[in-house]
């Protein structure tokens, strides 16, 4: 167990696709002596990172799944979470960030503060994460570090304050200037193993001394020790440490640090500033919420001593069952340990507990508060919060995105039919952004993701681990239905079948609802309707919302207000007022104008500037509205909103028109109606496919 918890470190690193995440991982294990030789993404000696164990991650190069491990660095323990850049894996990065004590934000020293930066900053923001920058490939022709410095103020509000310089760049990016101990670091050896720090150059010293003023400058506003210091000529450098992390920690400061993974430059002075200044578990507050006590706040304690809470953030189904990974909040676990599970109030025992190493794991007997580990034997959710039983807490939940883009799938044979259902649930299990539903009217299984590699991956996943092999048909759009206009009804529900009959009268009116997905309201004054069916009526509003009535997609944006009824002492039912509420949500819906939602993409494309034409122009071919275009450098970007309709295979497109020299990357955005066109072309689509059904 780790006894000093200040010598503790729960860092993520996340960032844009591409920027280098990896990398990094790979040279902060070697250096941390965890492995023993470097082997890169996409190598030539074809080993692959250690931190992307997946066949799969190793074959495309991109990281898939987040993965842990741990190293030690000037006598702190850090645990590690090398993240997914690409945003149809943003739950990893969610679900990390919200265990997480501190981030390493890594940015491309060329391309800057990028799109995905801005998606992954917003989800260090809602974690309240205190966060280092690292400006990545120094080594790159175009690097220019000091304007991706700009880049964090300008464009993602932070304060950030430069901690070195860079010597050289490009092809001659040396080293760097250390504006602290104003030393120059070079990193020499075989694998620049070897940090030598020397007298900063001749012609890099007045812009060393002034860097370091300014520096100076920005984190004295954190420490009225230093500001004092600066006066009297007495700084030093556990003073300047002291204020950088009193600053970073209060989420006031982003120290920016510079180097290049892949040329080994840079990077043991990041581990020293995360340890510097990157907070330990006890510095970063955390609650829970208390399911016994009115959902009272249960501020949480990180120490040993206290009641076990712990939070299973992550799962993944193995040779050996369940791998669940776990921060521990308060108290410890320990192998055999008992838990309850406080959303079921199940008793678990713990089998085996683990620390992880990629895809490696080492067996320890416990572990401590403030820990990231991980353990066997337990079947959970995605999300549960576990404590030792005395109490029923838990752990505030996660943002989880919804789906946007679907497919159905057809297993080839039988077999096949079998290891998909088995694949399906563990997927699904274990990634809450990927759903699975079965259509009840055309019996297909239907698959929902974030995204076309989303989706393709799961896919691919299933055929190579299971020997699932299914037939996919198009993707499809998650389409919306709701309704433009306060529409009143008024109608009742009357059956006379021999004995007792079924009478209910619900009146009211439905209007668009922009905030949420549904609400439902009792207005009713008088008791026109007795309490107890109200629950009902709103239970039969809630059962008309999964299909809509133009295309049977899912109904959002609805409020539902009932302000008077009618009942009947003998006729009127649970049943009956949910009958007269569905009968008056179609009559309703009917009439309010609907419209059909569709999801808005917003697209972001990088590339050289002579091809800004073509990526222009392939988004205006798509109905994509231009929100803005850039060029920099001999770099062009371009920034649109695009119906997710449109943009199925765009990735083949781009790389036609542009010789494969653009990138683009595309998030989810919001949902807008779609034009008359496309209106009027689903409503034929959904016309031809109930007939198809009606036949059948
Ligand atoms: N020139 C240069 N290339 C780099 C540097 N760091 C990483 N790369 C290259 O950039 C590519 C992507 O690196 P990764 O480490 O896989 O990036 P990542 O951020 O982990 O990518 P995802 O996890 O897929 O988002 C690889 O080809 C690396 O070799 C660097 O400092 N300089
Ligand atoms: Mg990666």
């Amino acid at each position: 167990m780790i006894s000093d918890l200040s010598k503790l470190r729960n860092i993520g690193i996340s960032a844009h696709i591409d920027s280098g995440k990896t990398t990094l991982t790979e040279r902060i294990l070697f250096y941390t002596d965890r492995i023993h030789a470097i082997h890169d993404v996409k190598g030539k000696d074809g080993v692959g990172a250690k931190m992307d164990s997946m066949d799969l991650e190793r074959e495309r190069g991109i990281t898939i799944a987040s993965a842990a491990t741990h190293c030690q660095w000037l006598g702190h323990h850090v645990n590690i979470i090398d993240t997914p850049g690409h945003v149809d894996f943003t739950i990893e990065v969610e679900r990390s960030l919200r265990v997480l004590d501190g981030a390493v934000l890594v940015l491309c020293s060329v391309a800057g503060v990028q799109s995905q930066s801005l998606t992954v900053d917003r989800q260090m923001r809602r974690y309240h994460v205190p966060r280092l920058a690292f400006v990545n490939k120094c080594d790159r022709i175009g690097a220019n570090p000091l304007r991706v410095r700009d880049q964090l103020r300008e464009v993602l509000g932070h304060n950030p304050v430069l901690l070195q310089l860079p010597i050289g760049l490009e092809d001659r990016f040396e080293g760097v200037v250390d504006l602290i101990e104003m030393q120059a670091l070079r990193f020499e050896g075989e694998s620049g193993e070897h940090v030598v720090q020397g007298p900063i150059p001749e012609a890099l010293q007045a812009e060393a001394r002034a860097a370091r003023e300014q520096m100076l400058d920005a984190v004295s506003m954190f420490s009225d020790d230093l500001t004092e210091a600066i006066l009297e000529d007495r700084v030093t450098t556990d003073l300047i440490r002291a204020a950088i992390r009193a600053g970073t920690v209060g989420l006031r400061l982003t120290p920016v640090l510079i180097g290049s993974a892949y040329r080994n430059r840079g990077v043991q002075p990041l581990l020293d500033a995360v340890v510097f200044y990157l907070p330990n578990p006890t510095e970063v507050k955390n609650e829970a919420v208390d399911l016994d006590g009115d959902e009272a706040v249960h501020e949480i304690v990180v120490d040993v001593s206290q009641p076990t809470v712990l939070l299973a953030f992550k799962l993944e189904d193995g040779r050996y069952g369940q791998l669940t990974y776990l921060r521990i909040y308060q108290g410890q676990l320990t192998r055999d340990a008992t838990i309850v599970n406080s959303r079921s109030g199940k008793k678990h025992r713990v089998g085996r507990l683990v620390r992880m190493h990629a895809n490696e794991m080492e067996e320890i007997p416990a572990a401590g508060a403030g820990d990231i580990v991980a353990m066997f034997g337990i079947d959970c959710h995605s999300g549960d919060t576990f404590t030792d039983g005395s109490m029923r807490v838990a752990m505030t939940s996660m943002h989880v995105p919804e789906p946007v883009i679907s497919l159905s799938i057809k297993p080839v044979d039988p077999k096949s039919e079998i290891n998909m259902s088995k694949a399906l649930h563990r997927f699904s299990k274990e990634d809450p952004t990927f759903r699975v539903a079965v259509d009840p009217e055309s019996s297909e299984t239907v698959i929902r993701g974030m995204g076309e590699l989303h989706l393709e991956v799961y896919i691919e996943r299933m055929k190579r681990e299971y020997n699932a092999i299914v037939e996919t048909s198009p993707p499809q759009v998650a389409y919306r239905e709701t309704v433009s206009q306060r529409t009143e009804f008024n109608y009742t529900h009357k059956k006379q079948t021999g004995g007792s009959g079924q009478y209910a009268k619900v009146a009211g009116y439905l209007e668009p609802y922009p905030e949420g997905d549904f609400e439902f309201v009792d207005d009713i004054g008088g008791g026109s309707i007795p309490r107890e069916f109200i629950p009902s009526c709103e239970k039969g509003f809630r059962s008309m919302l999964a299909k809509g009535r133009r295309i049977g997609h899912p109904v959002t944006n609805l409020r539902v207000v009932i302000d008077d009824g009618a009942a009947h002492s003998v006729d009127s039912s649970d049943i009956a007022f949910q009958e007269a509420a569905r009968g008056a949500f179609r009559d309703a819906f009917d009439r309010a104008q609907p419209k059909i939602l569709e999801p808005i993409m917003r697209v972001v494309i990088e590339g050289p500037a002579e091809h800004s034409g073509a990526m222009l122009a392939t988004l205006m071919q798509r109905r994509g509205m231009i929100i803005g275009s850039q060029e920099d450098s001999g770099q062009a970007k371009v920034e649109a909103e695009v119906p997710l309709a449109e943009m199925f295979g765009y990735a083949t497109t781009l790389r036609s028109t542009t010789q494969g020299k653009a990138e683009f990357t595309m998030e989810f955005s919001r949902y807008l109606p779609v034009p008359e066109s496309v209106a009027t072309e689903l409503l034929e689509k959904a016309a031809k496919a109930k007939a198809a059904q009606a036949r059948k």
